[in-house]
C-alpha cells in the first residue's frame, strides 16, 4: 500500500479513537455541574454523589484523552508534513489554544476533586466547575475550528505557491466554524447524557432498585432529550451551511445528481453503475427544506460539479446512520419523558430498559458516523481548493509499522480504560459510599 493511503488509515484510526474520549471529555463537566447544582438546591445527597462519582470516572477519560490527543499532534506533523508546512502558521494559534484551554480545565478539575467538604460555603466549591465547563467547551471550539479551516480555508493570500498575509483569527473564524462547533458541542452533550443514562439503566436492569440510579436515569434522560433536539436543530443549520459552501459534500451524501427543486431526502438504498438510486426510502421535499427551508428550493446536483471533485458516494451511508440514530434517540427520550410525567409503567419493563442501555453506544456511533461523513466528504482535499490530500502526505516508508504500533497502543488503552473504570466503581458501590458520606457529615457536625 502507498504511504498516502496508510497515512489516511492511521489518521482515521487515531481520530476515531480520540473522539470517544474527547466527546466524553466535553460532555461530562456539564453533567457534573447540573447534578451538583441540583444536589445543593434540593439538599439531596444522591445528586451530590452523582457529581462526585462522575467526576472520578471523568479523570480516567481525561488521562486517556491526553494520550490519544498527543498521538494526533504527533501524527499531524509526521504524516502530513507538507500540509503542516503549508498551513501551519494559520492553524498554530488554535492548536496552541487548545492546549491552553485544556490546562485551564485540568487545573480546576484537580482542585474540585480534592476539595469536597473542605469549603465553609459549599457553593464556593461548586463554582470551581465553571472553568471546567468553559475549558472543555473552548477546547472543542479551538480544535474544531482547525477542522473547519480545512473545509473552508481563508485568512491568507496565495502568492507563487506560498501563503502570505497570514491572519490566524480570520482563518479561525471561517464560515464552517459556527455550525461545526455548535454541532460538535450539542452532540457531545447529548451523547454523554445517553452514556450516563445507559449506565443507570444497566444497574436498574440488573435488579438494583436504589433510588440513586432512578434519579440518575431520570435526570440524564431529560438532559438527553433537550440536547437531542438541539443537535437536530443545529444539524439543520449545518445542512444549510453545506449547501452554500460545500455543495459537493451534500450532493454526494444525498446522491443528488440533477440540479433541481422539490428535492427529496434519500435514506438508504443502493446506487447503480448508472447512478440511479434504487430501493431507497425518500422523504419528499425534505432536502429542499433542509437547504432552503422551502419545499421548492433548488439544490445543486453532482452533474454540475467537476467529476474529479466528487467525494466518495459512500458517505451517503454515514449520513444515514447519523440521521437515523438521531431521530431514534430523540423519539426514545421523548417517549421516556412523557411516560415519566404521566406515570406510565412500561418504562420499567425489561425491554424498555434494554433500549435505554443501548442508547449510549448508539449515540457514540452517531458521533463517529458524523465525523466520517464530514471528513471523507472533504476528499479529495486536505485543504479545500488549495491542497489535495495526496499532496499533503509524507512519503516515508515506515507508516505501516507506525500503524501497527499505534493500533496496539489504542487497543491497550481501550481495554485498560474499561477495566480501570469498572474496578473503580465496583470497589466503591453506591450504598457503601452513601453510608461513608453520612458518617463523615455527622463527624463534621
Ligand atoms: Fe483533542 C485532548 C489534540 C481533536 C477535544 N487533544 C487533546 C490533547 C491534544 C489534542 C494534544 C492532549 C491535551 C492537550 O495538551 O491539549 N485533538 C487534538 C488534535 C485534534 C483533536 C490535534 C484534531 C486533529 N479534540 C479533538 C476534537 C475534540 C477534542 C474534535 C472535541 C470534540 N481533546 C479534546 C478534549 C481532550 C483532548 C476534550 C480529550 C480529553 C482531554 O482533553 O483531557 O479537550
Ligand atoms: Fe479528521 C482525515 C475522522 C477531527 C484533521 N479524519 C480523517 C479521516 C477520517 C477522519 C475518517 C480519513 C478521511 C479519508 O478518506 O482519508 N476527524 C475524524 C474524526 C474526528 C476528526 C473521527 C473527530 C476527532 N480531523 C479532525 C480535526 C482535524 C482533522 C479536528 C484538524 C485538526 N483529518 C484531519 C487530517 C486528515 C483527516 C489532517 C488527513 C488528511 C485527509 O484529508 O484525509
Ligand atoms: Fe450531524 C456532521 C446534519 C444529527 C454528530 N451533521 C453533520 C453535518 C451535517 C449534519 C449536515 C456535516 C457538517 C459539515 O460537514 O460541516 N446531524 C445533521 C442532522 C441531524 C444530525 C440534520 C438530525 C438528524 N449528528 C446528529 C447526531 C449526532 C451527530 C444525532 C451525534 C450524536 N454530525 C455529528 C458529528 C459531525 C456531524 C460529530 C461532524 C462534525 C461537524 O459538525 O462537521
Amino acid at each position: 500500500m502507498e504511504s498516502v493511503e496508510l497515512s489516511r488509515y492511521l489518521t482515521m484510526l487515531t481520530l476515531s479513537v480520540h473522539v470517544i474520549f474527547a466527546t466524553v471529555g466535553v460532555g461530562v463537566p456539564i453533567m457534573i455541574t447540573i447534578a451538583h447544582w441540583l444536589g445543593l438546591k434540593r439538599q439531596d445527597e444522591h445528586y451530590l454523589l452523582l457529581a462526585k462519582r462522575w467526576a472520578r470516572g471523568y479523570v480516567i477519560s481525561v488521562a486517556v484523552g491526553v494520550v490519544t490527543g498527543t498521538a494526533i499532534a504527533l501524527q499531524l506533523a509526521l504524516l502530513w508534513p507538507r500540509f503542516m508546512e503549508f498551513a501551519g502558521q494559520l492553524v498554530a494559534l488554535p492548536l496552541f489554544m487548545e492546549t491552553f484551554a485544556f490546562f485551564f480545565e485540568a487545573i480546576f478539575l484537580g482542585i474540585y476533586l480534592y476539595t469536597w467538604n473542605r469549603f465553609k460555603n459549599p457553593k464556593h466549591h461548586f463554582y470551581l466547575l465553571a472553568p471546567v465547563v468553559l475549558g472543555s467547551a473552548m477546547s472543542a471550539l479551538f480544535i474544531t475550528s482547525v477542522n473547519a479551516f480545512m473545509n473552508v480555508p481563508q485568512g491568507f493570500t496565495l502568492i507563487g505557491g506560498q501563503l502570505t498575509n497570514i491572519q490566524p483569527l480570520v482563518a479561525m473564524f471561517n464560515p464552517a466554524m459556527p455550525t461545526k462547533v455548535a454541532h460538535v458541542l450539542t452532540s457531545a452533550y447529548m451523547t454523554t447524557a445517553f452514556i450516563l443514562a445507559s449506565i443507570a439503566a444497566y444497574h436498574l436492569l440488573k435488579g438494583n432498585r436504589h433510588e440513586y440510579h432512578r434519579k440518575a436515569l431520570a435526570l440524564t434522560m431529560k438532559i438527553a432529550l433537550i440536547f437531542s433536539i438541539a443537535t437536530a436543530l443545529v444539524g439543520d443549520l449545518s445542512g444549510k451551511y453545506l449547501a452554500e459552501y460545500q455543495p459537493e459534500k451534500l450532493a454526494a451524501a444525498e446522491w443528488h445528481f440533477e440540479t433541481e427543486g422539490e428535492a427529496p431526502l434519500v435514506l438508504y438504498g443502493v446506487l447503480t453503475e448508472k447512478n440511479e438510486v434504487k430501493y431507497a426510502f425518500k422523504i419528499p421535499y425534505a432536502l429542499s427544506i433542509l437547504v432552503h427551508s422551502n419545499p421548492f428550493g433548488v439544490v445543486t446536483g453532482l452533474n454540475d460539479i467537476p467529476k474529479e471533485y466528487h467525494p466518495p458516494y459512500e458517505i451517503h451511508y454515514f449520513f444515514d446512520i447519523m440521521v437515523t440514530i438521531g431521530i431514534w434517540l430523540t423519539f426514545l427520550s421523548l417517549v421516556y419523558f412523557i411516560a415519566l410525567w404521566r406515570n406510565w409503567s412500561f418504562i420499567k419493563t425489561k425491554i424498555f430498559r434494554i433500549l435505554l442501555v443501548t442508547s449510549g453506544p448508539l449515540a457514540m456511533i452517531a458521533i463517529e458516523a458524523g465525523w466520517w461523513f464530514t471528513e471523507v466528504g472533504r476528499q479529495p482535499w486536505i485543504m479545500r481548493g488549495f491542497m489535495q490530500t495526496a499532496e499533503g502526505a509524507t512519503d516515508s516508508p515506515h507508516v505501516g509499522i507506525m500503524f501497527v504500533a499505534f493500533a496496539v497502543l489504542y487497543l491497550i488503552l481501550l481495554i485498560g480504560t474499561a477495566v480501570v473504570l469498572t474496578r473503580m466503581f465496583k470497589k466503591n458501590p453506591v450504598e457503601l459510599e452513601l453510608e461513608k458520606d453520612s458518617i463523615e457529615q455527622r463527624s463534621v457536625a
